[in-house]
Formats: C-alpha cells, sequence, structure tokens
C-alpha cells in the first residue's frame, strides 16, 4: 500500500505536505511525515524482532503516562492511533504505526565533543532516575530474554556449531576472539545472581535516541522500544559502546576506534541525576559493563552473519561481519586502557 494511504488511517482529514526516509536505524524503516500544522514519524515496524507490535505501542503509552505523573521535563511524543482506534495499522501483513515528532529537534549520529557525551549522559541518568521514581509502571517484554546473556553465548555457541555455510571461513578469527572472552559472559552472569536488581532501563542509549535543541542541550529521550526491566549496567554499557566508537558501527578500519576522553565524560554524567539508585556493587563495575556490552554486541552481529543477516537490516553481503569486526576493535581499544 502507499505510505500516504496508510498514514491517511492515521491522520483521516489531514493533507500531507512530505514523506521522506529519517534515521539511520538497523531495525524498522523510518519516515518524516510532514503536514501543514505538524510532523509525525511513520515506522514500518520489523515484526520478525518484535513479533508482538502492539505491545510497544501499550508500553509507549504507559511510560508516557508514568514520566509525566513525575513531571518529567524532557519533551514526550504521543502515538497516534487509526482512525478505528488502533495502535497499530495493519496492512498485507505489515504493521505500521505513527507518532509525534518532536519539533525543533537535532538529531546527531556520532557524538560530536565530550561535552555532548557528558549532557546526553545526564540525560539518560534523569530518565532513569524519573522512570523508576513511578514503581506503578508494569510493562511487557518487546523481545523476550533481550537482556539474557546466558542465551545471547547459547544462541553463538549453536551458531558456532553449525557452520556450515562458506561464511564461517571469513570469521575464524571473529569466532575465536569471541570464545577466548567468554569468561566476560560468565562474570556478567555472576553478577546478575549477587545483587544487581532490575530497574527500568532504555536498553537502546545510541546517541541518536537522545534529540537536542540548538544549543546542544538534550531535550528528549526517545525509541522506547526495547524499555524494560533489567540491569541498569546494560545501559551504562551501551552507552560506552555506542558514544565511544570515533567510527561508524560498519567502518572497517582497523585504526583504535575506541575514545577515552568521551567514555571519562560519560561516567561523570551517568551518576548525575541517579547516584542514590545506584549500590556499590553496580558503580564498581562500569567499566565491566563498557567490556561485556560491546562483546555481547559483537556475538550478536556475528551470530546474524552466520544466520544469513536475518535480525539486523543489511545493505551488502558481509556487512554485519564488518559491523561485528568494528565492535572487536573497539573492545581491543577498550582493553588497551585497562577498563
Ligand atoms: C538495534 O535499530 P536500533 O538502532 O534501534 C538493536 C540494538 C543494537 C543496535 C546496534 C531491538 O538498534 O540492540 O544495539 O541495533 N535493537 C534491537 O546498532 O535489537
Ligand atoms: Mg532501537
Amino acid at each position: 500500500m502507499e505510505l500516504n494511504l496508510i498514514i491517511n488511517n492515521f491522520l483521516p482529514e489531514t493533507k500531507i505536505n512530505k514523506v521522506s526516509p529519517i534515521g539511520n536505524g538497523l531495525i524498522h524503516q523510518t519516515f518524516l511525515v510532514e503536514t501543514s500544522q505538524k510532523s509525525y514519524v511513520l515506522q514500518h515496524i520489523n515484526d520478525l524482532v518484535f513479533q508482538n507490535p502492539e505491545i510497544l505501542v501499550r508500553n509507549h503509552l504507559k511510560i508516557n503516562e508514568g514520566l509525566s505523573k513525575v513531571n518529567y521535563k524532557f519533551e514526550l511524543s504521543n502515538p497516534i492511533k487509526t482512525r478505528d482506534n488502533q495502535l497499530i495499522f495493519v496492512t498485507d501483513n505489515q504493521h505500521w504505526r505513527l507518532t509525534e515528532y518532536i519539533d525543533n529537534s537535532v538529531t546527531y549520529q556520532k557524538v560530536a565533543s565530550p561535552e555532548m557525551a557528558f549532557e546526553a549522559s545526564k540525560a539518560l541518568s534523569y530518565f532513569h532516575y524519573c522512570i523508576n521514581s513511578d514503581q506503578n509502571i508494569s510493562l511487557e517484554e518487546s523481545i523476550p530474554e533481550f537482556t539474557n546473556f546466558e542465551k545471547r553465548y547459547g544462541d553463538f555457541e549453536k551458531a558456532n556449531q553449525h557452520l556450515i555455510d562458506k561464511r564461517a571461513e571469513n570469521c575464524v578469527n571473529e569466532l575465536l576472539f569471541i570464545s577466548k572472552y567468554k569468561h566476560l559472559c560468565n562474570l556478567w552472569i555472576e553478577l546478575r545472581s549477587k545483587n544487581m536488581p532490575n530497574r527500568i532501563i532504555h536498553a537502546d542509549p545510541k546517541i541518536s535516541n537522545i534529540l537536542f535543541n540548538s544549543e546542544q542541550k538534550p531535550i528528549a529521550i526517545i525509541d522506547l522500544d526495547t524499555v524494560l526491566s533489567g540491569p541498569i549496567l546494560y545501559d551504562f554499557g551501551d552507552m560506552a559502546r555506542s558514544f565511544t566508537n570515533r567510527l561508524e558501527e560498519d567502518d572497517i578500519s582497523t585504526t583504535d576506534n575506541f575514545d577515552f576522553e568521551i567514555y571519562k565524560a560519560i561516567k561523570e554524567g551517568f551518576l548525575h541525576h541517579s547516584a542514590s539508585l545506584l549500590s556499590p556493587l553496580e558503580i564498581e563495575h562500569f567499566n565491566f559493563a563498557a567490556k561485556i556490552i560491546v562483546h555481547i554486541q559483537a556475538m550478536r552481529f556475528l551470530v546474524d552473519y552466520l544466520r544469513g543477516d536475518i535480525y539486523y537490516g543489511s545493505s551488502y553481503e558481509g556487512q554485519n561481519l564488518v559491523r561485528a569486526k568494528n565492535q572487536i576493535n573497539l573492545l581491543k581499544g577498550m582493553m588497551k586502557y585497562d577498563l
């Protein structure tokens, strides 16, 4: 179905001026929808990844409600229902949703400076503080076992045992590298079983999911698809993973891509609003969290490469292997600093 007809189901009386692709997420396809009054974000939901797309919108509504109750100062975007009052529009077995666009917002694909990293990390810590102060938010799991690293490692071992494809020959060193650092995974599992409580976390805090104003101050945190109950160190680690990478995630260069100045800035910002929320055990394990999340991400890209690119969007053969190499390079960079 044509995009305008799809949009029409959410905005029946509205004239659409322009629809253009935006963002560079690896999962959904995203479009900016401009009308004469407001702008919106249309997304074609990847329902292989999010098998129950309605959960995404139900969670989004609950999160907005919870944050509004605690007078959250950042902008929130509201999901728009269809003219039949549905959360998702389904046509040809495809799932679509529409959300308000946050006006006058600027996104960055790369962190421009340690100051920006500090501000963004502070913003995430503010989000943690607010979302965890409303004790009544109960979210549905949009992707089961998303932060279960035992399962992640199990997926890796399964893929590693059935190396039937020519692709396996292309990644011998990467497979060895991941296996060599399995102890990181074991340590994480041990920590989880000790005393790492679950809190509500974002689980995808990349820099492009933080919107800024023209003065480079954060004004919103978006992409609430994976907001879930899990270990807060996941968010620290994933932010470190995404912010400190000097290269694009699919850049094959083997130059050192880890930015230590940015890393220090993230560490400083992360406790700004949520110091009282974190236990000494969690605070002691920031460096470890950064490494394990990079390790897991390398593994996820590698597993997807071996399985034939079924999870992450890819635009050329081998892109997921390049992504895995890029993460391994980042992890090596972190290790040089003795993190
Ligand atoms: C995916 O597409 P995007 O940017 O929302 C992935 C994250 C990964 C990230 C790597 C649901 O995020 O977990 O860290 O790619 N999201 C999902 O760039 O798997
Ligand atoms: Mg996401």
